[in-house]
């Protein structure tokens, strides 16, 4: 039965109410979980809170903004859209990771069950009937049997609560929330605070017509060289008949990229012959850096050292000023301690006259003032701020909204010291809620994770569904497992190492330290979920219908 509702947005007065699944979010997850879900034929909504799709590429609309991976391995394996869109480069930007998403929308159709300008609220789980109840900003409540939350890991900016920013006579700008109509740099002093990957790809881009761009510096990253180019008709042509291929490696690598294991360590090479693959690392560029050059630099310090020496150099190489390259060099932690962000003539930008470096670790940003900022002391005048601060990164999509399980519980609550989930998927106590990437999910190529999460959840339904199955939801053994395994796993890399990490939720003040990806790789986070599905999913409670 369809039950209408008196009131409803983008101009449909009598939308339904009544869904076998709602989902959060028209990025990335929400579009394929979408499609998933007319694939079993069930009915679906999903409820977005911008004008369009697009999730992280629709607000992320910085200046520099493009993808870190390479475009032909960031989109789905949907074969209709593989052999239709064409990228024009190794890293699309904005505009074009955006466009693909509209793309696949509309080829889809899957726009007729979208609800933009909308956000969700609260859900709650409904014991005697075993339903969801969501609800939503244009005051909409909407049942369904299965609860998808797919907003996504960056969802949430975060913004330092400096002292003055009120009276801030300038502009200022908050990077995840774009303004749609741009800012003009033009002969404008601006201060950029963060050196994130999100701002090491505003900073060289904005210093071209900023009259001073002035750049504040808490921890310095590693920041490897992109290299992007622009791809070749031939070249599109081999990457479109080889898709399968590609699919098949992306889903055994341990970031979800088409890129091949060195199948080597450091240790199985003379030290000259690891400054020439690290070169061949470098010159290539980008993430292969990392995962084409030796197998162990995540877990064996003295591989990571040789690496990060290598990096430094190359920093000291580039920055022409030697006081600005050491302050650029990270000295205190691994590289990859923390994620490290592909730069596009990043550490070049350095040499420019106009900009400049302020390191705020040891003294802090102490306010903004009406006409600039403070660190300690010192004044720095600008016109423009912009706060490229991070993000409450994967529990704030969910801890935001007020989400109740089974007798009301609420996911905030039992999440108070870091997240707890099985698989990233399922949390005991919130029975048919579906995250797509959630908490403890692989840090990865985010579309590789996400197609698989789609297809498991799928299976999981279809399972439910012959089954004559009702509720599912994991164990609470099962959730305690995995949060053991998801923490050890952290615990024997570098990556616990990086200050202030949004991987651990060290980036937010008074954030639990809690490990919020599997970091076992994509191969074996695909592994651990078929076995469940192989297993009649065992770690799960399921309730007859
Ligand atoms: O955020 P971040 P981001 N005073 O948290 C600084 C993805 N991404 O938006 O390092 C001064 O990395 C903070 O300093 P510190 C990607 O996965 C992808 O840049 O905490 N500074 C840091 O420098 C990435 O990892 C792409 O000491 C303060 C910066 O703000 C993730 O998003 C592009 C401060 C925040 O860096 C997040 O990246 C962009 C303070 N009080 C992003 N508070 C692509 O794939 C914070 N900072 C292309």
């Amino acid at each position: 039965m369809t039950v209408l509702n008196e009131k409803s947005h983008d101009g449909a007065p009598d939308s339904p109410t009544e869904f076998d699944t709602v989902i959060v979010g028209a990025g990335f997850g929400g579009l394929r979980m979408l499609h998933e879900m007319r694939e079993l034929g069930l009915s679906a909504v999903a409820i977005e809170s911008g004008s369009d799709v697009g999730g992280t590429w629709y607000w992320n609309r910085y200046p520099g903004a493009r993808t870190d991976s390479e475009s032909w391995m960031y989109a789905f394996p949907i074969p209709e859209i593989q052999e239709e869109w064409n990228w024009t480069e190794r890293y699309p930007t904005q505009p074009e990771a955006l466009g693909y998403l509209n793309f696949l929308a509309d080829r889809l159709d899957l726009r007729r069950d979208i609800r933009f300008h909308t956000r969700v609220t609260a859900a709650e789980f409904h014991e005697e009937k075993q339903i969801w109840t969501v609800h939503t900003d244009a005051g909409d409540t909407l049942t369904c049997t299965y609860f998808v939350p797919a907003a996504g890991p960056l969802n949430v900016p975060y913004k330092p609560d400096f002292d003055g920013l009120a009276d801030f006579q300038g502009e200022w700008h908050v990077s995840g929330r774009w303004p749609h109509e741009g800012v003009d740099f033009k002969d404008k002093k601006v201060a950029v605070i963060g050196t994130g990957a999100t701002a090491v790809q505003i900073i060289p881009v904005i210093a071209h017509t900023a009259a001073e761009v002035t750049v504040f510096q808490r921890t310095p990253n590693y920041v490897l060289p992109a290299r992007n180019y622009t791809l070749s008709d031939e070249q599109r042509q081999g990457i479109r008949a080889d898709y399968d291929r590609i699919w098949e490696q992306c889903r055994k690598h341990f970031f979800g990229f088409d890129m091949q294991p060195a199948g080597r360590t450091i240790h199985d090479v003379t030290a000259e012959e690891a400054q020439k693959i690290l070169e061949w690392g470098w010159e290539t560029g980008g993430f292969r850096f990392i995962f084409e050059t030796f197998d162990d630099i995540l877990v064996d310090p003295k591989s990571n050292k040789v690496v990060a020496d290598f990096a430094r150099d190359k920093i000291r190489s580039i920055v022409k000023d030697p006081e600005t390259a050491e302050l650029l060099c990270p000295k205190d932690y691994p590289i990859v301690g923390k994620r490290p962000p592909l730069g596009h003539f990043y550490y070049e930008a350095f040499n420019r006259d106009n900009v400049h470096l302020v390191d705020v670790s040891t003294t802090p940003i102490s306010r903004i003032t009406p006409t600039g900022v403070a660190v300690g002391d010192q004044e720095y005048e600008v016109d423009i701020i912009i706060f490229a601060t991070g993000f409450d990164g994967q529990t704030g999509s969910y801890t935001g909204l007020d989400i109740r399980g089974r007798d009301g519980v609420k996911l905030s609550d039992k999440w108070a010291d870091g997240p707890r989930t099985h698989l990233g998927i399922g949390v005991d106590g919130f029975p048919n809620m579906f995250m797509v990437g959630g908490p403890q999910a692989p840090f990865a190529n985010f579309p590789v994770i996400i197609d698989g999460v789609a297809d498991w959840i799928g299976r999981a339904i279809r399972f439910m569904n012959d089954r004559g199955i009702k509720s599912i939801e994991p164990r609470p053994e099962a959730v305690e497992g995995w949060r053991q395994k998801v923490n050890a796993i952290v615990d024997a890399t570098v990556l616990s190492e990086g200050p202030h990490s949004w991987f651990l939720g060290t980036n937010i003040p008074g954030k639990p330290k809690a490990a919020l990806f599997y970091f076992a790789g994509v191969g074996a986070y695909r592994d651990d979920c078929n076995e469940v599905a192989d297993r009649d999913f065992d770690s799960f409670a399921l309730s007859p219908a």
